[in-house]
């Protein structure tokens, strides 16, 4: 016995099952800022969670790069239709900095280095998909790309993975990051289109 329907989808390009609605294939890796590309000095470069508590647990840029890091290789999807497969970077999961962070908060609002952010559900970042990434492809993260460290959060639409990133915010309430308070869908799953509000 056999799935009759199986056959008319046949042996399509595997990729396109891996591509969400909506999106196409890129091999360039495009530059999407609304801003200048900030310089961060790695001397005065810190990474800080600060919970709903006010409580806050900072890194610099030695003690991120002392901690055990891991290499992932995922899809990225960006809300202007490009999709981008197997990507590879290196950089700490989210869950080892938040391992000795006691929270309670629902709601994440991640912070960059020259004022862009983004809110996500805190378990977004939680169980491996998440990272602070300062490698891409073998080399340390272009600024252009986010350098010296940016958010990888490859799940959503890429607008959530917030270049230059200079902490996390753990917050009861959920509150508007810089795209999504200019329309774009708090969420932002690729798999279910939400690129606007409403969708
Ligand atoms: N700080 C900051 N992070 C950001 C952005 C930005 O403008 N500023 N743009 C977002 C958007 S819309 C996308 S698609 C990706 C683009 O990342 P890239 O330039 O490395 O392709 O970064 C996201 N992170
Ligand atoms: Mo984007």
């Amino acid at each position: 016995m056999g799935i009759v329907t199986r056959g008319f989808r046949g042996r399509r390009d595997p990729s396109a099952e891996k591509l969400p609605p909506g999106q196409y294939l890129t091999r360039e890796f495009p530059v999407l800022s609304a801003g200048p590309t900030p310089d961060i000095p790695l001397d005065q470069w810190r990474f800080t969670i600060r919970t709903e508590d006010g409580a806050e647990r900072s890194w610099t840029w030695r003690e991120l790069l002392d901690l055990p890091s891991e290499q992932p290789t995922v899809d990225i999807h960006c809300v202007t239709k490009w999709s981008k497969l197997a990507t590879r970077w290196e950089g700490v999961s989210v869950d080892t900095l938040l391992a000795d962070v006691s929270t309670s908060a629902r709601y994440a609002l991640a912070h960059s280095y020259g004022g862009y952010s983004t809110n996500l559900p805190l378990a977004d970042l939680r169980d491996g998909k998440a990272w602070i990434a300062y490698r891409y492809d073998g080399r340390d993260l272009p600024g252009e790309h986010g350098g010296p460290a940016r958010l990888l959060v490859p799940h959503l639409y890429f607008w959530k993975s917030a270049k230059w990133v200079s902490g996390i915010e753990l917050r009861a309430d959920d509150t508007p990051g810089f795209w999504e308070n200019l329309g774009y869908h708090n969420y932002g799953d690729p798999w279910r289109e939400q690129r606007y509000t409403g969708d």
